[in-house]
């Protein structure tokens, strides 16, 4: 069985610089994932949350995302921290083809793929930070048996009887032997590294999973490369502003030393931040 993997892809995200051009490319990028869920005849598209930010959503995207996931291919969309499940959410505003099927549970809900192979998803339910879902939850019947989600501990899937979690939430790609977060596949902050993508996961029946990585990003053809987009997102030096004594000084301490930030929101948080404190 194949499986197109992706998460993380913060439609109508803020950028430092040429935001609108962005945006397009982000939604262009989900172009590129459903083309080439259609062209490799995946059996299933999953997406491991962060698909948009409910936060910034723009009146478009409920419609956009409508259209896009209207293809040949089922889709398993796992809401995450930023595009959480909930009445007011794109997820329950648009009248889904019925290709695509969210989860809407804060616990797995379990879905079947084929014979013997089980899916189990859960969704963020509301505003907060990333949940372990894995924790205290194991499979209750034989086969292979999969997860999607966005967030949880990794290192958990051990003990839950999972063959390997399809992770979200993580930015820096990580293809572990039980786990894959695919990372984003169009670059959001300077610096990323590692190869990111769209990832093709091809479950063998004795519930090992091998990984392709495709590059399905649009930013780049905007001439973004990744040498460029550290120049388009310029970033001060963090710890001299942590030495000030300044609103924005006492702003980047506290976010410096917030242990539930990992680097790739840290770099946002405080790029984002800092903009909006200029000159305090
Ligand atoms: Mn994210």
């Amino acid at each position: 069985m194949k499986l197109l993997l992706f998460a993380d892809l913060h439609l109508d995200t803020r950028f430092a610089s040429a935001g609108p051009a962005r945006r397009q490319a982000l939604r262009d990028t989900l172009g590129h994932i459903v083309e080439l869920a259609e062209t490799e005849s995946v059996d299933a598209v999953l997406c491991a949350g962060d698909l948009y930010e409910h936060d910034r959503c723009s009146s478009g995207t409920a419609s956009f995302l409508r259209n896009a996931f209207d293809c040949s291919v089922p889709v398993f969309l796992a809401p995450g921290n930023d595009d959480w499940y909930g009445a007011e959410s794109v997820y329950q505003q648009v009248d889904w083809t019925p290709n695509v099927h969210v989860f809407s549970s804060g616990c797995f809900t379990p879905v079947t793929l084929a014979d013997g192979v089980t899916l189990w998803g859960a969704a963020h339910v509301g505003r907060g930070s990333a949940r372990d879902f894995l924790d205290g939850f194991s499979v209750d019947r034989s086969g292979v048996n999969l997860a999607l989600c966005h967030g949880s501990a990794p290192e958990d899937v051990a003990t839950t009887g999972l063959d390997h979690a399809f992770l979200g939430h993580v930015h820096t790609p990580e293809h572990a032997s039980h786990h894959t977060f695919p990372g984003n596949p169009d670059p959001l902050t300077p610096g990323e590294t590692g190869e990111r993508g769209a990832v093709i996961c091809t479950v063998h029946d004795d519930g090992t999973v091998s990984r392709e990585v495709f590059d399905v990003s649009a930013a780049r053809s905007l001439g973004l490369p990744a040498e460029k987009a550290a120049e388009a997102f310029p970033l001060p030096d963090f710890d001299s502003v942590a030495a000030e004594r300044t609103v924005r000084g006492q702003f980047v301490r506290d976010v410096l030393a917030d242990p539930t930030l990992d680097t790739a929101l840290r770099g946002r948080v405080l790029t984002t931040g800092l903009r909006a404190l200029e000159g305090r």
